[in-house]
């Protein structure tokens, strides 16, 4: 049991939460690496969003409001941290949310896509198909989801899927808390930032942003400076560490 007033509480759950999951089949091994990577990269920028995230998440809520088949792609650890986070985040932008697993098994397909409907969204389902031009399983999926749309979301990616989808013509926005992985840099829009926390605020956007200011967001953005940006937090953060 984490007290509720120990320090980093929200982190200690989350760790707790990704280590359930593993348990359960639900995230991968490899998930409990990536998680303890996405963690440490979030201590160093502080854990909280910086405010270059926050504008990369409103420009994200504003590309995802100009989009025609928005889709959320949802893996184990997305899953297990956020269910009810991407159920908001759907009805908020009226996105479909598809599972896409890079450690796929149907089994994990069928557990979280329970996991996300136990959570109120609606997950799309059907007959998976090889349509993406990747020698991995991340290849598979719905030629009426992810191969259609003109914009996805990736939480927690690996480079290949990424690169691939930006390559097809499609709006990538990732979330990851590294900024020097592959993903951060070859998405359309990286957001550095926790995945609850930036699909929290991505919501609220959706929920609150006006047509003119959306479209201003759209023609301003420049991805690679929402990067340069969270180095730059990551290094100033480091030299007032010991202070
Ligand atoms: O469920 P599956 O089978 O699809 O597998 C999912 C994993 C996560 C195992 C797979 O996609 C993978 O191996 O991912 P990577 O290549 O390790 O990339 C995950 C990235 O997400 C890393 O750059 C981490 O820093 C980052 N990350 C981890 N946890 C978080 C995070 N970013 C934001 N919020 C987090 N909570």
């Amino acid at each position: 049991m984490i007290p509720k007033d120990h320090p980093r509480y929200k982190s200690l759950i989350r760790r707790e939460r990704i280590a359930d999951a593993a348990l359960k089949g639900i995230v991968a091994m490899e998930g409990v690496g990536a998680h303890g990577r996405g963690e440490a990269f979030d201590y160093l920028i502080g854990e909280r969003t910086t405010q270059s995230a926050l504008l990369a998440e409103k420009t994200a809520a504003a590309l995802f409001l100009n989009a025609k088949n928005p889709v959320i792609s949802v893996n184990g650890n997305t899953a297990a941290l956020a269910a009810e986070e991407i159920a908001k985040l759907q009805r908020a932008s009226g996105a479909a949310v598809e599972v896409n697993l890079f450690h796929r098994t149907e089994k994990r397909v069928r557990m979280i896509t329970e996991l996300l409907e136990d959570a109120g969204a609606d997950v799309l389902k059907g007959e998976s198909e090889r349509l993406l031009p990747l020698s991995h399983d991340r290849a598979l999926c719905l030629r009426d989801g992810i191969y259609s749309c003109d914009l996805i979301l990736v939480p927690l990616e690996d480079g290949d899927r990424c690169e691939a989808l930006v390559n097809m013509g499609k709006t990538v926005i990732a979330i990851d808390l590294n900024p020097l992985s592959r993903t951060a840099k070859t998405s359309s829009l990286p957001i550095v930032d926790e995945l609850s926390r930036a699909l929290a605020n991505m919501t609220e956007f959706c929920t609150n942003l006006k047509k003119d200011e959306a479209e201003q967001l759209i023609s301003d953005y420049n991805s690679r400076s929402f990067l340069e940006s969270a180095v730059k937090d990551i290094v100033e953060n480091l030299s007032n560490a010991l202070d």
